[in-house]
């Protein structure tokens, strides 16, 4: 088994007595969850389900359809409607998985109570947390699922195959397939006990990437067709109007996306600008150098880590996007310059 970095044995060992105790717990991961916070969450209920814990999965927006595989076999999700907030506001214990800020809890976020919830993250924010009678944070972790291992790890119970499949998926997803700069030594050795526990690389592939539809090669056509960069800077960007989600469907998951953006020979800083029904426009934000896009992104009204970030803003596509680009064009000219 693999041993728990000391610093966070105290706050691990605290909250699996708090759920090994718990009758009912609610779980929460952020609006628009990725395979980080709904595989935690899941993995969650798999553990403690069987353990008599009444386990509530609170979806503050709905649950991706490619996600849906991880469930327990008769599980659903629960919407904020009155049914998923009385569950959230009747439960012993209140997780929040992956989320750093409140807004990210969406309408469930007014039903929390301090002394009741338990906050498992690895985002790192200054401000504006969510009040928790236990946190277990770390920055330094690859992903949340890293952290709900710790816990399960110490409530004395085995992790179940089931377990393990959800917790690799949060992995793999975040640390994008274990290239980026959190794919720690720590990271791998997890992934090792994970697919010794019973989660299959091979086969969880097919469910999380090999399944692209029609309509996602069709926003990805029109992405690389507008795809705009400014090499001097190391900026690239892409706006998606409304007219592309109309024609090929709303892009749900957008990572495959993303990565063309930064793959962009000479990027340092990747941008995707999406337009909303709403009358917003969505912010995508990757660095891959030293670029903190979890700072812009905040000034934005958003948050997320220092190399993937983003935010949602009211306002014309152009007008959102020209404010966005300024931003990051004063952030890449106040680096040294790290490539030729
Ligand atoms: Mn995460």
């Amino acid at each position: 088994m693999l041993k728990t970095p000391p610093h966070r044995v105290e706050a691990a060992r605290t909250i699996a007595r708090r759920l090994t105790e718990a009758r009912s717990i609610a779980v929460c991961t952020h609006v628009g969850g990725d395979g980080d916070g709904w595989g935690s969450a899941i993995a969650l209920a798999h553990h403690f389900g069987p353990l008599g814990v009444e386990v509530g999965l609170l979806a503050a927006s709905p649950l991706a359809e490619r996600f849906r595989f991880l469930l327990p076999e008769g599980a659903r999700t629960l919407a904020p409607d009155p049914e998923g907030i009385q569950t959230l506001q009747k439960a012993d214990v209140q997780v929040v998985v992956d989320v750093s800020e409140p807004s990210r809890l969406g309408d469930f976020a007014p039903h929390y109570q301090r002394e009741r919830t338990i906050v498992i993250d690895h985002h790192a924010v200054a401000s504006a947390e969510i009040e928790a009678a236990v946190c277990l944070i770390d920055p330094s972790a690859a992903a949340t699922a890293e952290l709900v291992y710790d816990v399960l790890v110490h409530t004395g119970t085995p992790i179940r195959s089931a377990v393990a499949r959800a917790l690799y998926v949060g992995l793999v997803t975040d640390t994008g397939s274990f290239r980026y700069s959190n794919a720690t030594p720590h990271a791998h050795r997890l992934a090792a006990e994970l697919i010794e526990a019973g989660a299959d690389p091979e086969a969880l592939y097919g469910p999380l990437f090999a399944n692209l539809t029609r309509g996602e090669l069709g926003t990805l056509r029109a992405l690389l067709d507008g795809l705009q960069h400014e090499p001097t800077l190391g900026l690239s960007w892409a706006a998606l109007g409304r007219d592309v989600a109309r024609r090929f469907g709303a892009l749900d998951e957008y990572e495959g996306v993303m990565d063309h953006l930064r793959n962009l020979e000479g990027t340092e800083i990747a941008v995707l600008f999406r337009e909303l029904e709403t009358g917003e426009v969505k912010i995508s934000l990757r660095s891959t150098g030293g670029a903190d896009v979890a700072q812009l992104a905040r000034s934005f009204g958003g948050g997320g880590h220092e190399k993937a970030a983003g935010a949602t803003v009211r306002g014309e596509l152009s007008a959102v996007s020209e404010r966005v680009l300024e931003a990051c064009r004063e952030l890449l000219r106040g680096r040294a310059p790290t490539r030729a």
